[in-house]
């Protein structure tokens, strides 16, 4: 990954918070996105992002990659975590600590204790892109929040309950907002709305979750 050190903070220091469900919080216009995607390119220049398959041989509509001591892998075997990119057999590009800090500053605002996440997967979403219904769960120690930050076009989040067949709600995310999810809400159910295209045709979303995998 080129050297560029990142100095400056990356995230508002008097964040508007706003409590949004049981253990969910936002952080409206939290992280500086600029710095952001200056960093997403650096991860895509070495661990490329890709369209994973799933159990039944489908690709994924979001394209991910990684950076972090540990990240997220799919394939036709299932999910898990792994320390190395299948695609490079290269270890996946670090996590800056400009970055750990922003989601450490997130999680203590949100409420939850000090977080020194080693993962950090991040999506990308284009027009018609969306995630179904999933819950995040492969993670060592679900006491840990996770914190996730929008880049680029607004989506809809959709929040569920702890059964999949429970109702949803809508959650509107936009650039730069930071949503901590954690305590009673870690194991709900939850995914992201087909991207509708913008009229300007600049139709792309980034997240970046930061997680903690190792306990
Ligand atoms: C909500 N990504 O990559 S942020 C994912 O916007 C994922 O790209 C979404 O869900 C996105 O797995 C959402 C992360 C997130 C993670 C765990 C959660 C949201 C959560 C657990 C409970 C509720
Ligand atoms: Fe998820």
């Amino acid at each position: 990954m080129p050297d560029r050190p990142v100095q400056i903070a990356l995230f508002e220091t008097t964040p508007r918070i706003e409590a949004l469900d049981a253990g969910v919080a936002r952080l409206a216009a939290f992280a500086d996105t600029a710095a952001l995607r200056a960093f997403i390119a650096d991860v895509a220049a070495v661990a490329p992002f890709r369209h994973m398959a799933v159990k039944g041989g489908r690709r994924m509509a979001v394209a991910m990659t990684n950076a972090g001591r540990f990240g997220w892998l799919s394939d036709r075997d299932g999910y898990r975590y792994s320390d190395a990119d299948p695609e490079t057999g290269r270890p996946w590009p670090a996590l800056p600590e400009a970055l750990l800090a922003v989601a450490d500053a997130a999680s203590r605002a949100a409420g939850f204790a000090p977080f020194a996440p080693d993962a950090c997967l991040i999506g990308r979403y284009e027009a018609g892109a969306g995630l179904g219904l999933h819950q995040d769960r492969d993670e060592g120690d679900l006491a840990h929040p996770i914190v996730s930050v929008s880049v680029g076009a607004a989506a809809s989040f959709i929040l569920g309950g702890l059964r999949r067949d429970a109702p949803t709600r809508r959650i509107r995310v936009e650039d730069g907002d930071v949503i901590v999810w954690g305590g009673e809400s870690r194991l709900r159910f939850h995914g992201v709305a087909p991207l509708r295209p913008r009229p300007d045709g600049a139709t792309v979303r980034y997240n970046l979750s930061f997680r903690r995998v190792a306990v």
